[in-house]
C-alpha cells in the first residue's frame, strides 16, 4: 500500500542521498591529484553525493569548508588536514552536530574522540624504510640532504622522524641540510639548487631523501643542471610511487620509491557507513606500501601509465 511505497521510496532515496563533504588540501602533487580523482570515482560508484572543496593549501579554507558541510547537515566529512594543529574547535563543532569526520592521508594533533578514524599510512615507518634502504645501499657511509614536505604536516614531521631514527644508528651517515620543498616539484627543484650551491656543487652530497616523489623529480632537474648525474652521483629515495617516479627509476635517475596508496575513498566511506550502522570503527586504518627499485620500474610504469 501507500505506506509501504513511501517507506521504500524514502529508504532508497536516503541510500542514494548519502551526502559527504570532502575538504581536500589542494593539488600540490601528482599523488594528491590521483587521490582526489580516486575518491570522486569511488563516490560516483557508490551513488554518494560528494561535496568537494579544494583549499589551495590553506587551513582556513579547510575550516570554512568543514563549517559549511556542517551547515548543510551532511552525513559525514572527509578531511585531509594540511597541518597537524588548529583543528580542535571545528572538529568539536562537527562532533556536536553528530557528523562523523574521517581524517584521510594525514593526521591531526587533537583528541582522537573528536574524529571517527584516520585512514593514513604510518609515515614514521615510511621514513624508517627509506633510511634503512639507504644505509644498506651505502653500507652506512652517506651524507644526506633532505627535502621535507609541507611544514607542520604530519607526513613531513613523521617521515623526518622515521628516517632520522634509523640513520642515527650509523656514525658515518648524517643529514647535511634539511628544508621544506612543500611537496611540490618547483619547491624540490629550488631547494635542491640551494643545497647543491652550498655543498661544493653537490660533490659533498651522497644522497637525497625527499618526502615525496614530486620534490625528488624537481631535484632531478636541479642535479642535471648542476652537471651531475641523478641516481648515480647523488642517490635519490622518495615516497608516493607516482607513475613518473617509475619512469625516472627506469631511466636510472632515481633509486627507490615507497608506494603510498591514493585509493582512500573506499575505506573512508565504509567507516562512515559502519558508524551510521552503529558499528565500532578502529581509530587508525593504515596500510603501508612497499619500496620499489629500478629493476621492476619499467613494468610498474607501464602498469600505472598504460604507456
Ligand atoms: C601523504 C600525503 C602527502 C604525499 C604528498 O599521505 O599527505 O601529501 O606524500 C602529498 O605527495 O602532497
Amino acid at each position: 500500500g501507500a505506506t509501504m511505497c513511501i517507506g521504500m521510496g524514502m529508504s532508497l532515496a536516503a541510500q542514494a542521498e548519502m551526502i559527504i563533504g570532502f575538504s581536500q588540501i589542494g593539488s600540490e602533487s601528482g599523488w594528491r591529484t590521483s587521490e582526489t580523482a580516486s575518491i570522486k570515482a569511488e563516490a560516483e560508484k557508490r551513488g554518494i553525493d560528494l561535496k568537494f572543496s579544494d583549499a589551495q593549501q590553506k587551513q582556513e579554507n579547510q575550516i570554512k569548508a568543514v563549517r559549511s558541510f556542517i551547515a548543510q547537515g551532511v552525513d559525514g566529512i572527509l578531511l585531509a588536514p594540511v597541518v597537524e594543529t588548529g583543528w580542535d574547535q571545528v572538529l568539536k563543532e562537527a562532533k556536536d552536530a553528530g557528523i562523523p569526520v574521517v581524517l584521510i592521508d594525514r593526521g591531526v594533533d587533537a583528541d582522537p574522540s573528536l574524529y571517527l578514524t584516520k585512514v593514513a599510512s604510518d609515515f614514521v615507518e615510511e621514513g624508517a624504510l627509506a633510511g634503512a634502504w639507504l644505509a644498506a645501499k651505502t653500507s652506512g657511509n652517506c651524507d644526506v640532504v633532505e627535502l621535507q614536505g609541507t611544514v607542520g604536516s604530519s607526513a613531513a614531521i613523521d617521515r623526518k622522524e622515521g628516517f632520522g631514527n634509523v640513520i642515527s644508528n650509523f656514525p658515518n651517515m648524517k643529514i647535511l641540510r634539511s628544508q621544506s620543498g612543500d611537496f611540490t616539484r618547483s619547491g624540490g627543484k629550488e631547494v635542491m639548487e640551494s643545497f647543491l650551491k652550498a655543498e661544493n656543487g653537490g660533490k659533498n652530497i651522497c644522497a637525497l631523501y625527499a618526502h615525496n616523489d614530486d620534490m625528488a623529480l624537481g631535484a632531478v632537474q636541479a642535479i642535471k643542471e648542476a652537471g651531475l648525474e641523478p641516481g648515480k652521483d647523488i642517490l635519490i629515495v622518495s615516497i608516493d610511487g607516482v607513475p613518473d617516479i617509475f619512469k625516472a627509476m627506469a631511466d636510472g635517475e632515481t633509486n627507490a620509491s615507497i608506494e603510498l596508496n591514493p585509493h582512500l575513498g573506499a575505506p573512508a566511506f565504509d567507516a562512515i557507513k559502519a558508524s551510521m550502522d552503529g558499528k565500532e570503527v578502529p581509530k587508525w586504518i593504515k596500510a603501508n606500501g612497499p619500496l620499489y627499485l629500478p629493476d621492476t620500474a619499467a613494468e610498474e610504469y607501464k602498469k600505472r601509465s598504460g604507456k
